[in-house]
């Protein structure tokens, strides 16, 4: 997707442009009259296969606002464009940030997150086990040790359980972790074994429990992992890496919301300059955002999601490293 920004005298002259560069296959996002000058200004939406050379110019030159008419929804949709974020995801949060108050950039595209997206950090505490699912690699194992952590840091008491036994290394992986957080973790594979563990640690305060990664396509797998997400009584949380294609995240989400999961935690943010795939998913499979993790470190690398954090991630999206959403929160701003 390309979004594109037109400007002219009149609005017949603007969508001219629109229809000359972009063809008639344009999708227009919005129109509007620039306070300023009077002038139409239109924003359209081409799907497109990216070219290597387009990719490379991408990379190379990205696109800034011209000097002197910097406009905050041009800041937006320059950084929505960006992210790879769907065209119609995109064109609302657009349409959103424009309606917001605000004049600054991430203050209303934070609006327009916050009015669009739900954000429910998981805490230091709950009352049902909470089971990290997702795919192979998803960073399931370390964010777990991340939310140990950080609970057992708050003076909380953490009950951690893996059922990842078949993998090589599974129960070894979370072992490890829980012994350098001070903490101990059992592993059990299902049923009964699983109940009997979860009833040794029912009285902590945060029970987190680590599952084998999930193939979406695959029925079978899919199948027992709700038969150990239903014997747990656990809250499935979908840990979605980066870096995926947003129809295949997307797809992912949706298989999770079917597990029951109501939110997601992305993780790997920091591998990755794109971020449209998280933005996607949880849009289409109406997840709420949990936790952002941008660093494998498990003391440092897990932060509350919340709609400002999001979006000067989705601002600074064409460099990656910039973004640490704690390191920035303790700037005093919201
Ligand atoms: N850079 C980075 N690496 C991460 C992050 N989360 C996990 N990883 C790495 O991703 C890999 C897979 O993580 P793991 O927890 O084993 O994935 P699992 O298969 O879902 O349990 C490991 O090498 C982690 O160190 C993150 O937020 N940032
Ligand atoms: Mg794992």
């Amino acid at each position: 997707m390309r979004l594109r920004t037109f400007s002219a005298l009149r609005l017949a002259e603007a969508m001219a442009a629109v229809r000359a560069e972009l063809g008639p296959d344009a999708v227009i996002i919005s129109t509007e009259a620039d306070e300023r000058t009077g002038e139409a200004r239109v924003i359209a939406a081409v799907e497109e296969a990216e070219t290597e050379d387009a990719f490379l110019d991408h990379i190379l030159f990205p696109p800034r606002d011209r000097p002197g008419r910097a406009h905050l929804s041009d800041t937006v949709a320059n950084a929505l464009d960006r992210t790879g974020a769907p065209a119609r995801l995109a064109g609302r949060l657009i349409a959103l940030a424009r309606a917001s108050e605000a004049a600054d950039p991430a203050l209303a595209l934070a609006a327009a997150l916050d009015e669009r997206f739900a954000f429910a950090p998981l805490g230091v505490a709950s009352d049902r086990p909470i089971a990290l699912i997702g795919p192979p690699g998803a960073g399931k194992t370390v964010t777990i040790a991340k939310l140990a952590a950080r609970a057992a840091l708050a003076g909380r008491s953490v009950g951690l359980i893996t059922t990842d036994t078949a993998r090589a290394g599974g129960v070894e992986q979370l072992g490890a972790f829980a012994q350098a957080i001070g903490i101990g973790a059992a592993a059990a594979e299902e049923g009964p074994a699983l109940t009997a563990a979860l009833d040794l640690v029912r009285a902590r305060d945060l029970r987190l429990i680590d599952t084998t990664g999930m193939n979406p396509l695959a029925e079978d797998e899919l199948r027992r992992l709700a038969e150990i997400l239903h014997a747990a009584g656990a809250e499935p949380v979908l840990a979605l890496p980066a870096g995926l294609d947003p129809l295949d995240a997307c797809e992912i989400a949706r298989v999770a919301a079917v597990l029951g999961a109501r939110r997601l935690i992305a993780t790997r943010l920091d591998t990755v300059r794109r971020h449209g795939a998280l933005l996607a998913a949880a849009d289409g499979a109406d997840l709420a955002v949990a936790e952002l993790g941008f660093a494998p470190e498990i003391l440092d690398g897990l932060a509350p999601a919340a709609p400002m954090g999001l979006a000067r991630m989705v601002l600074q999206s064409h460099s990656a490293s910039e973004f640490h959403p704690q390191a920035r929160a303790a700037d005093g701003s919201p």
